[in-house]
């Protein structure tokens, strides 16, 4: 059964504090980045433990092996359980990732091919696959793959296995929820749902993906 998770990329504490309690009910966890963080600060993390969910930290990590440890311990101390990594920066660096979260008890995904249209643009000819594989040798938890392209999530299961796959790129980037569903553990939905007139409302309307079987 795929998990629900919601993007709260909204800029505003007190907006992404409504959404998130209100909402929660219908999430299975949050997933937070650059543009809340950088608004409000990491402290956020601290503030949404209100909400009752795991937080997954989307910052991309994508530097050498130390400077990525610094980043991730600072994340998982700052009370988040799952950190979102790049591949292409090479094993060692994704291993440092997937150590710092471990020693926290907490998640690793490593970014395998990006949702948006630039994505196939690198994170083709193989690469995705390459980056989803050694994804896997560095122990991570699992790979974020594409919403918005159904076929290459199939072909990137095949390199994970039973690992976890998140998929963001539903509604705003036009990924259909139902489309990808049945191959995910978990659908990322962010604009569909905080920008929705009704965010409750939309947080249900995709909640019903979560009694989805896998495929
Ligand atoms: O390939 C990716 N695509 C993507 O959209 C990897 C991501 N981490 N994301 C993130 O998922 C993106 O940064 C945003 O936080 C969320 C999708 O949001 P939305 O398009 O549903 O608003």
């Amino acid at each position: 059964m795929p998990e629900l998770i919601l993007a709260l990329d909204v800029t505003e504490k007190k907006k992404a504090l409504d959404i998130a309690c209100t909402c929660a009910p219908n999430l299975d966890a949050i997933k937070i980045g650059y543009p809340l963080v950088l608004s409000v600060g990491l402290s956020i993390a601290a503030d949404l433990e209100k909400a009752g969910l795991p937080l997954i930290a989307d910052f991309k990590v994508a530097d050498i092996p130390n400077t990525n440890k610094i980043i991730c311990d600072k994340v998982f101390d700052a009370g988040f359980s799952g950190i979102i990594c790049h591949g292409f920066p090479g094993m060692d660096s994704m291993k440092a990732c997937v150590a710092s979260a471990h020693s926290h008890h907490g998640a690793c995904y490593v970014v395998a091919e990006m949702s948006h249209p630039g994505g196939t643009e690198f994170f083709s000819s193989g690469v995705a696959e390459r980056i989803a594989g050694n994804a896997i040798i560095a122990g991570a938890d699992g790979i974020i793959a594409p919403a918005t392209r159904p076929d290459r999530v199939r072909v990137l299961r095949g390199f994970v296995g039973n690992k976890k796959i998140l998929s963001p790129g539903i509604g705003a980037q036009g990924g259909d929820a139902d489309a990808v569903a049945a191959l995910v553990d978990g659908i990322i939905i962010g604009r569909a749902i905080y920008e929705a007139g009704d965010p409750v409302a939309a947080t249900r309307s995709y909640a019903r993906v979560r009694r989805r079987e896998r495929e």
